[in-house]
């Protein structure tokens, strides 16, 4: 199958590969996006996350039907905390650190409640599931080696949040040559300005990071996956 554009992406037209992408669900977690978890008790609106529930389920939902892997990947640490980074535990002066109990669990520890992802998101049988101890979805992850397996060079990128985790990740993929996609309405931030300026970002001085483009651009290019497939 021959590449589709996604004409109305920035700053230039995007080619989806068939065969080649993955969207990648980053952090859609309990803890960052519940009323009462980790991201609200450091001071956050967690309703400026919750906006990208809907329409990236829907993504999903077209990755599927369209035979685009879905790969989601999750914060979080060991019980023990041997893989947070003292810098990291210790960051700020948040009521909650990392490990403490939290509404949902100890907060960010792998296996708790909040440590998952929320219902509306969650990974179907058969689906990658990364868990990562940094921001970025490629350090000390085996997500590089996922991805090779299975051939996969262009990557749509979504969840939570723009400024930190997608554009750390982002980052990361444009240095091992991936081509990133960013669905600007399945990102969230809790803080408008970064959503804004995250996203131009991605897509300034010519795509330095890559190209962004709404999830309605996206879905129409994935159902014409589905198209040629059958035909
Ligand atoms: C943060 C994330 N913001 N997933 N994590 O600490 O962006």
């Amino acid at each position: 199958m021959t590449a589709i554009a996604i004409t109305s992406a920035t700053p230039t037209p995007f080619s989806l590969a068939p065969g080649a992408t993955a969207l990648i669900v980053i952090d859609m977690q309990r803890d960052f996006l519940l009323p009462g978890g980790f991201g609200e008790s450091l001071g956050n609106d967690v309703g400026m996350l919750q906006k990208v529930v809907a329409p990236l389920a829907d993504l999903i939902a077209a990755a599927r039907t369209a035979g685009v892997p879905v790969i989601h990947t999750r914060e979080g640490h060991r019980p023990d905390l041997s893989d947070c980074p003292p810098a990291k535990l210790l960051r700020g002066s948040p009521s909650q650190r990392i490990g403490d109990p939290g509404r949902f669990g100890r907060i960010l520890i792998q296996g708790e409640y909040g440590h998952d992802i929320v219902d509306e998101l969650a990974p179907i049988p058969g689906e990658v599931v990364i868990d990562k101890p940094g921001k970025g979805a490629f350090y000390a992850t085996e997500l590089q080696s996922v991805l090779a397996d299975a051939g996969i060079t262009q990557l749509l990128v979504t969840g939570v949040t723009t400024e930190v985790c997608v554009h750390t990740t982002v980052r990361e993929a444009n240095d091992r040559g991936y081509e990133c996609l960013v669905v600007s309405d399945c990102v969230g931030s809790y803080f408008p300005e970064f959503q804004r300026v995250g996203l131009d970002m991605i897509s300034a001085q010519g795509g330095i990071f890559g190209w962004v483009a709404p999830s309605s651009a996206v879905i129409d290019c994935l159902a014409t996956f589905h198209t040629s497939k059958s035909a």
